[in-house]
């Protein structure tokens, strides 16, 4: 493991930008509006136990060629297996990041999370999990960058919901789906906390999964509606009628065809 080479990497680029802020003329006042809030805390714990989940879970499946053969389909099976491995390895260093910016909030702790893990019968299921759990921390990691104080947990959120983006589309290639719709209305789609805390077999939701170790962080300012392009985040939604992530369209048959039965409880063998 190289995790610590890296992870200086990513936090170094995070120290420059700091520095940015705190050189420009108006550096004192930037700086103490810059400094994480108890509110930041939050949304850093909740990001942790996110990240977490995902780190388990591939952990629990031995990524070994005879799984990246079954994965691979018309690609080489060795370039699928160093891309699992290279996804693992990534979804690690996010939980590193996530551990090292933890050091500047205000009474950060780590939650202590019992996670369950869906049943796993097949490399195929694997896979669809992997694809949904991938997307909902994508969709969640920009619907929390709405309630952040601190430019630095933006920055940090926007980077994992990049990383974990570019991880959903790399799998969703190994499934049989459509991944963009020429008549799509929605950007990529966001939820909020409220949502992904909820139960349900569903794209957007881990509430099944989570064990309730998590709340949702409290949103400082309020329903947030991004543009005219239906990326809206709300600060609640509806109990069962979130199927549909708010972001508009689901973006493949899989997710949206996910039922909400949530009987998630048998350990990943
Ligand atoms: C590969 O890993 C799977 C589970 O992750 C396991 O069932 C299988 O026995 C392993 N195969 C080899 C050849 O190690
Ligand atoms: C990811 O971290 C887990 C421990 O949390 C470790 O067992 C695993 O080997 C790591 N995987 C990679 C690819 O770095
Ligand atoms: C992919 O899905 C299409 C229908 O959506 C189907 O016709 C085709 O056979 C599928 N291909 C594979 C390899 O499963
Ligand atoms: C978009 O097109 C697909 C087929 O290409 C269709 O199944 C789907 O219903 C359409 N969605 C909307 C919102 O029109
Ligand atoms: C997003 O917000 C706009 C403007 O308030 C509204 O018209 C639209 O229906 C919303 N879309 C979703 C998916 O909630
Ligand atoms: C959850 O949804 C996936 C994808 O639709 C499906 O393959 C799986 O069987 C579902 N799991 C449960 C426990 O319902
Ligand atoms: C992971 C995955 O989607 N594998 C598919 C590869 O293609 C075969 C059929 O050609 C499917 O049965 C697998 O599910």
């Amino acid at each position: 493991m190289h995790l610590g080479s890296q992870i200086t990497w990513l936090l170094v680029t995070g120290g420059a930008l700091t520095c940015a802020q705190s050189s420009s003329s108006s550096a004192s006042s930037s700086s103490t509006s810059c400094a994480l809030t108890s509110g930041d805390t939050q949304v850093l714990q909740y990001t942790w136990a996110l990240s977490k989940f995902l780190n388990n879970f591939y952990s629990s499946v031995a990524l070994n060629s005879s799984v990246a053969s079954q994965v691979s389909n018309s690609t080489s099976a060795s370039k699928v297996l160093a891309n699992l491995q290279g996804i693992e390895h990534a979804d690690n260093l996010t939980v590193e990041a996530v551990r090292e910016l933890s050091s500047k909030a205000p009474n950060f702790k780590e939650p202590s999370c019992s996670y369950t893990y869906p049943s796993i019968s097949n490399i195929h299921s694997f896979v669809q999990y992997a694809y949904q759990f991938e997307s909902t921390l994508c969709g969640a990691f920009i619907g929390a960058a709405g309630y952040t104080k601190s430019p630095e947990v933006s920055f940090l959120l926007a980077r994992l919901a990049a990383e974990h983006s570019s991880h959903a589309i790399y799998i969703s290639s190994r499934l049989n789906s459509s991944m963009f719709m020429a008549n799509s209305s929605s950007l990529i789609p966001a939820y909020a906390p409220t949502q992904v805390l909820m139960t349900g077999n569903v794209t957007g939701s881990l509430g099944s999964y989570l064990g309730g170790c998590v709340s949702a962080p409290s949103n400082p300012c309020g329903a947030l509606k991004i543009g005219p392009l239906e990326a809206n985040i709300t600060s609640s939604v509806v109990a069962g009628s979130s199927s549909t992530p708010l972001g508009g369209s689901s973006s493949s048959s899989m997710s949206s065809s996910a039922s909400a039965s949530g009987s998630a409880s048998a350990r990943l063998h």
